[in-house]
């Protein structure tokens, strides 16, 4: 018998899309969820049709967090056998732009699945948190790494100590998240930026996407070293004489991904 799947996925107008749909339980990331999300950017990372991916919650929530009845009884040795975040860390690995629309919570693993995407929308309703300290745990994910990067060590660490939710005005303000819209234009809005983008040329936002990423961890000389060696590099696109082309003769430019 087939498992269940955790998920919908599906392709429209070059845009990718995954819904995670375990809603009676505020969309808890199990491990086979986890597993069907990489899975699915994966799919959509090499198909040439797709050139944006925008990932949405079901029900009220966006993700709560971890199925923490699937990992109440864990124990270190399992944990380091299972070794659950190799799969993880391949998302860090997809090349082509990410959206989160994020409505209700977002929480622990929740969370970091936003922060680990490109660009987030939230709606007015949406709430973000790592509540793992509350569980005597903490982020196993990525949260502790990238919410500091993000917001800066002072705030992430009063947000990770007290594991309080953060209302998305106050994710807006610390520079967390890309637009704060109204929950009833949530998809709306996350739809129309991602349409935005998929009109652009693919080899640019997927260098833009990876020299950003850089400069986020290298020093500057490295990072403009790398910078500049992917601006060459776009060079050799037919995309670059296309876009320069159609600038010369006054026309839209119209993009191949090649
Ligand atoms: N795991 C399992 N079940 C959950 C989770 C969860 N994280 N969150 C909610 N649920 C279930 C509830 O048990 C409940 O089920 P049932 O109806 O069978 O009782 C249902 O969802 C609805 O939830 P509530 O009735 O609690 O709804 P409320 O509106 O009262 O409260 C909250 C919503 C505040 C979100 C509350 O559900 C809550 O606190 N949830 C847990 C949040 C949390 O602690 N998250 C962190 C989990 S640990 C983690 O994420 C570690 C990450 C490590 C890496 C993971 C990579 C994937």
């Amino acid at each position: 018998m087939s498992k269940p799947s955790f998920i919908n996925f599906w392709q429209e107008n070059g845009i990718g899309y995954i819904e995670l749909n375990r809603p009676k339980v505020l969309n808890a990331l199990n491990r086979q969820m986890v597993s069907e999300i990489v899975s699915a950017l994966a799919e959509f990372d090499h198909n040439h049709d797709i050139r944006v991916i925008l990932i949405k919650g079901s029900g009220r929530a966006f993700a709560a967090g971890a199925d923490i009845d699937e990992m109440a009884h864990d124990t270190p040795v399992q944990l380091e056998l299972l070794n659950q975040f190799a799969e993880w860390d391949r998302i860090s690995l997809i090349k082509k732009p990410v959206i989160a629309a994020v409505h209700g919570f977002a929480l622990g693993g929740g969370f970091e699945l936003a922060l680990s995407c490109d660009f987030i929308f939230a709606a007015e309703n949406a709430r973000f948190g790592f509540p793992e300290v509350n569980l005597g745990v903490m982020p196993g994910a990525g949260g502790t790494v990238r919410l500091t990067k993000a917001m800066g060590r002072t705030k992430a660490l009063e947000w990770l100590c007290t594991g309080e939710q953060m209302e998305a005005s106050a994710a807006n303000h610390y520079g967390l998240i890309t637009r704060l819209v109204p929950e009833e234009l949530l998809f709306e809005e996350a739809e129309r930026f991602a349409k935005k983008l998929a009109e652009k040329p693919p080899l640019s936002l997927r260098l833009i996407k990876d020299t950003v990423n850089k400069a986020v961890d290298a020093n500057v000389y490295e990072a403009m070293q790398y910078e500049r060696k992917n601006f060459y590099l776009l060079f050799a696109s037919s995309d670059q004489k296309e876009g320069m082309e159609a600038f010369v003769e006054k026309r839209p430019a119209a993009f191949r991904g090649q």
